[in-house]
């Protein structure tokens, strides 16, 4: 799917702004509130989570849906073209009315759908209305407790007779609402569907791009790759083909390079950036340009104040300034993709990302384990087990097809911290790992993010079907803290019997709830120093395994959650603050990482 952008046959026109906005009261659709200009409406601004936006719990913790309107003038001189509305991502469902008709629906709250609206729209001012649903359940991604069904990650789901809420199986805050940009934008009516562009280097430096552009009609199509000073520097013609680069110049992590490959399909043109690198796992190894790469980073969430999960431009280019100051260089989009915004400034700034799909909760184990009418229910129980299977499949089509022809893009996370041990994990899983290597043009490295409960080499689905192994481990505090002897020892022995598989070895999550401003000289959990002892001794295990290729702490920052008697304002794990302020454990990783290199840490 390609992003929106103006060239000399599109026009983009940003929606966004302030927008009005309701609270269902439960008459919304009754009385069809999207027929005519709503009345009693609050501002609101789009794009941004509507939760910290207004006062009150009742606001924030709303369960059900809220109606966002606008009008928008449609120019004359816009008619004529094909006319398409795109949203970057309604959180967590979606339906769409133009003009009092409903012209889409969508499910799942993280990536990109659109419309063409010609049939609806008219020249002249146009009414949109978005209805948005919150509801998480079994059936979503990520998963949420339905009463009575799902013991939720840190309690029992509410009651049956008590007053609905969400109850998310997972540990952030259900933000919810319009998150990212709406545009409105146009092509011709022979216009390109879509563009993939693959890298093999060969032994005498060259790179041959190969190209691929789904278009609607049969007009020619050619192709030109530029450099970034604007030269060309191969060109091809036809739908497919292969661009030869002499000396290409490649996408390094940290020393970002991008080529603009510019097409053109009869009146259509199209732009799009495109970083030169090749990524496979060999061995234990993690090649990036053919040298063995080791992941210096974080897990991150899309979390700010007040925008919620709303696209927050400025945080993000302070979020990649401090990764850089800290010598860091990967992120994983832990637990779902994260904006088209964010996924080309990794581009342009070479951060090396772990590209992860909303599947978060797919395991009913957590919080004592879940339970119907009493009987403890299976995470894949073919009857009352979830039903996220469809879903997943869908989400992984999108979040190929958006984020396919990303540099920074490595590896894809299928899912995070699923119940990979039970019975049925394998025949769940094995088609969804099938599903992103036949979409992937690029064919890149295949994960899922293992929880720390029973997964052994020998129990473990990932250890079958994933190209790196990725852990989340918390040695020392949800396992042993505050002792870190023990701890040390006990990690030591589960790294071991992962090395034995013969592939790459990763942290993926590992991290101790710290709370900014907390001291002690002897290093009590919660306090800065304790953060610090934590990861050091973590770092020790990992320095001592080859096939360790990979650090990533949990988390980046501290972040919002649904409040419970584990989180204190939010899971304090971050080595910043909410609002980035360094603890000192990222002094510390400042040091550590500036002394390991981005290739060869591992010989
Ligand atoms: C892991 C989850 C992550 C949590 C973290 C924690 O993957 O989302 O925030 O633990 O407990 O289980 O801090």
């Amino acid at each position: 799917m390609l992003y929106p952008i103006m060239s000399s046959s599109r026009v983009v026109c940003d929606l966004s702004g302030v927008w009005n906005f309701k609270l269902d009261d439960g008459n919304g659709f009754k009385n069809e509130w999207y027929k005519n200009i709503m009345t009693d409406t609050m501002t609101m601004p789009v794009p941004s989570s509507y939760n910290d936006i207004k006062e009150g719990i009742g606001f924030r913790d709303h369960y059900g849906w809220v109606f966002y309107q606008k009008d928008f003038y449609v120019p004359e001189a816009l008619t004529s073209q094909r006319m398409v509305l795109r949203f970057e991502a309604v959180t967590n469902e979606a339906k769409v009315y133009l003009n009092g008709g409903l012209i889409c629906e969508h499910k799942g709250g993280y990536l990109p759908f659109e419309v063409e609206i010609n049939d609806k729209a008219v020249s002249g001012y146009n009414l949109l209305t978005v209805a948005v649903g919150n509801i998480i359940d079994y059936t979503t991604l990520p998963v949420g407790g339905k009463s009575n069904m799902l013991g939720g990650m840190f309690g029992e789901a509410p009651a049956v007779g008590v007053k609905p809420a969400n109850n998310p199986n997972f540990d952030f805050f259900n933000y919810c609402g319009i998150t990212r940009p709406v545009k409105l934008y146009t092509t011709p009516w022979s216009y390109m569907e879509d563009v993939s562009l693959t890298t093999k280097l060969s032994e005498d430096g060259k790179a041959e791009i190969g190209y691929e552009v789904k278009a609607n009609g049969d007009a020619g199509c050619s192709i030109g790759l530029y450099d970034e000073a604007g030269k060309l520097v191969a060109q091809s013609r036809g739908l497919t083909g292969v661009l030869t680069v002499e000396n290409p110049v490649l996408w390094q992590p940290l020393k970002a390079y991008l080529y603009e490959a510019r097409i053109t399909y009869g009146e259509d043109e199209y732009v799009l950036p495109y970083g030169i690198r090749t990524v496979k796992v060999e061995g234990t190894h993690f090649l990036i340009n053919g040298k063995p790469f080791y992941f210096k980073g974080y897990g991150k969430h899309e979390d700010t104040f007040p925008n919620g999960r709303g696209v927050n431009m400025p945080m993000n280019c302070k979020d990649i300034s401090l990764m850089k100051w800290q010598n860091a260089n990967s992120f994983r989009t832990s637990h779902y993709p994260y904006s088209e915004e964010m996924m080309r400034l990794c581009d342009r700034e070479g951060i090396v990302v772990i590209d992860e799909t909303p599947a978060v909760g797919i395991n009913f184990a957590f919080g004592g384990g879940a339970n119907f009418n009493g009987q403890k229910v299976g995470t894949f129980d073919k009857e009352h087990g979830i039903k996220t299977f469809e879903h997943h499949k869908e989400v992984i089509r999108d979040m190929i097809a958006r984020d396919k022809n990303h540099a920074c893009v490595v590896m894809w996370s299928i899912a995070n911290e699923p119940d990979s041990v039970s019975a049925g994990a394998y025949e769940y899983f094995e088609p969804l790992y099938e599903l992103a290597r036949e979409l992937d043009p690029q064919k890149r490295p295949c994960t899922l993010v293992s929880v720390q409960m029973g997964t052994t080499p020998e129990t473990d689905v990932s250890a079958k079907l994933s190209d790196v192994i990725c852990l989340n481990r918390y040695y020392g505090w949800y396992f042993g803290g505050p002792d870190l002897e023990g701890p040390k020892q006990a990690l030591m022995n589960e790294l071991e019997k992962w090395g034995t598989l013969g592939k790459p070895v990763m942290f993926t999550e590992y991290g101790a709830d710290t709370v900014m401003g907390f001291h002690d000289t002897t290093p009590v959990m919660y306090t800065e120093e304790y953060q610090v002892d934590f990861y050091k001794m973590n770092n020790a295990a990992l320095d001592e395994c080859d096939f360790v290729i990979g650090e990533q702490v949990w988390n980046f920052a501290d972040f919002a959650t649904s409040q419970s008697l584990l989180r204190v304002q939010g899971n304090k794990k971050g080595l910043f603050t909410r609002d980035r302020k360094p603890k000192l454990a990222a002094h510390y990783f400042r040091e550590r990482w500036g002394k390991i290199p981005d290739f060869e840490y591992k010989k």
